[in-house]
Parts: structure tokens; C-alpha cells; sequence
């Protein structure tokens, strides 16, 4: 993949959908072409904004629903100049998790006063990325994988509404073109070749459209 600049790329889905998984087995597989690239997560608990959101999540600290909608989106912020000069620079950045996650865990929360309108505002501006991987899987299949049961989120109520979420917001004409949904309930190998495609026919159409920074 050649170009005047690298392509973003993030991955979505539920808590336990495999986007880890499938981030790492990209990397590699590019950076094994001879592709630089950067390896990204949100949230970047590594961060003093990123250690807040770290405690809210396992339980330790509470915080106003506005408040910490804004830190999530914060915390993105705090990389936004990183992520365009690595794009700019020629470097493909793919990225766990983005601004989607950002709108709709928030939106899950049923709160009077935060629809997805009022979600999306914090994240205008942010680099926009080429490729949104959805990894779609069941509420009910993603409580049956490892692990799943120990963070704020993962309660298959609001699972079930984040997904319906994602759906909706895929309808955007703001977010459409961006996504394209795979479907997580396969094995990971699968899943990973599946993506690789998705990836290589998304950075052809870059290539034919001209690799103008958006
Ligand atoms: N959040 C996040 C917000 O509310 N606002 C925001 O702005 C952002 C960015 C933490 C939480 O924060 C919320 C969303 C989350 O609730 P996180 O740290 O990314 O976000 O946590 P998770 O998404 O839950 O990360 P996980 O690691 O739990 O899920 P992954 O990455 O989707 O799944 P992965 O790859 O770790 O796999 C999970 C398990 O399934 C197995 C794996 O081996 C592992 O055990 N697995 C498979 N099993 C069968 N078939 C496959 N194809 C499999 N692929 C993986
Ligand atoms: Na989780």
C-alpha cells in the first residue's frame, strides 16, 4: 500500500466482539508486507484523563454521565495531532475502538439530555477515519467469550441497546460510507482474512481517489 499518505483505520463492535484480536493480527500482517504502521487503542488509559476513565470503568470512582462522556472524547483528543502527523507522514494507524464507541456506549445510557446528536458534538474535528471495521456479533454470543462480565459495560441490557445503536448510527449519512460490518461469529482466522480484503480494496479505492488528507 503506497501513498502520499497512510490510511486510518478503526475497529468497533461489542465489549468481547474479537476487535483486539483482529487489531493485532492486522498490524502484524502489514507490518510483515513492509507497511508502517501504528497501533492505537482508545481509551488510552496511559493518560491522567485515561487513568479517570480507567477507574470509572472498573468500578472505583463514579462520574456524571455528561462528565464522562466528555473525558472518553477527550482522551481522544489528547492523540488527535499524533494521529494526523502519523497519517500525513505516510503510516497507516489502526486503531481499537474510536469516536462510534464514544457516541454509543454514551447514548446506551438512556439519559434525557444525551441522544446521539448531542454524543456526536465532542467528536466533530477529530481525524475521520477511511475504514470503520464493525465486528457484529449477538449480545448473547459475546457474553459467552472470556472474561466478559467485570467492567461497567458489560451487562447484555446495554450491550443489546449499543448494538441497535451502532446500527443506527451506521445510517448516518455523516458515518455510512465508513463502515463495513463483519460478522464476529466466526473463528478468528476466518475473521482475519475477511478483514484483510475489506482493508486491501479499501486502500485501493484510496489509491484510485488520490490519498488527499480529509
Ligand atoms: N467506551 C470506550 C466508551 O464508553 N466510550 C468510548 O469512547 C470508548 C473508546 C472499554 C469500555 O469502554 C467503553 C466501551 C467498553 O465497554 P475496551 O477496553 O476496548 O473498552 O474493552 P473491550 O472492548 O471490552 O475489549 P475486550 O478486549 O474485552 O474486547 P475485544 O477487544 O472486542 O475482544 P478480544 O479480542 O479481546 O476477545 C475477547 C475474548 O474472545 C476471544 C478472545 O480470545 C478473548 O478471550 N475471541 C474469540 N472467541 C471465539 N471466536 C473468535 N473469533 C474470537 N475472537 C476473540
Ligand atoms: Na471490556
Amino acid at each position: 500500500m503506497k501513498g502520499t499518505r497512510g490510511m486510518l483505520v478503526v475497529f468497533e463492535g461489542l465489549d468481547r466482539s474479537g476487535k483486539s484480536t483482529q487489531c493485532e493480527k492486522l498490524v502484524q500482517t502489514l507490518r510483515n508486507e513492509g507497511e508502517r504502521v501504528e497501533h492505537m487503542r482508545f481509551p488510552n488509559r496511559t493518560t491522567p484523563v485515561g487513568q479517570i476513565i480507567n477507574n470509572y470503568l472498573t468500578g472505583e470512582i463514579q462520574q456524571e454521565d455528561h462528565v464522562i462522556h466528555l473525558l472518553f472524547s477527550a482522551n481522544r483528543w489528547e492523540s488527535a495531532q499524533a494521529i494526523e502527523n502519523h497519517i500525513k507522514s505516510g503510516t497507516t494507524v489502526i486503531i481499537d475502538r474510536y469516536s462510534y464507541s464514544g457516541c454509543v456506549y454514551s447514548a446506551a445510557k438512556q439519559n434525557k439530555t444525551m441522544d446521539l446528536a448531542w454524543c456526536r458534538h465532542p467528536e466533530e474535528g477529530l481525524p475521520r477515519p477511511d475504514l470503520c471495521l464493525f465486528l457484529d456479533l449477538s449480545s448473547e454470543e459475546a457474553a459467552k467469550r472470556g472474561g466478559f462480565g467485570t467492567e461497567r459495560y458489560e451487562k447484555q441490557d446495554l450491550q443489546a441497546r449499543v448494538r441497535d445503536l451502532y446500527a443506527e448510527m451506521g445510517q448516518h449519512p455523516e458515518e455510512r460510507e465508513d463502515i463495513v460490518v463483519i460478522n464476529a461469529g466466526r473463528s478468528i482466522e476466518e475473521l482475519q482474512r475477511d478483514i484483510l480484503k475489506v482493508v486491501q480494496v479499501s486502500s485501493r479505492q484510496l489509491d484510485t481517489h488520490g490519498r488527499e488528507l480529509r
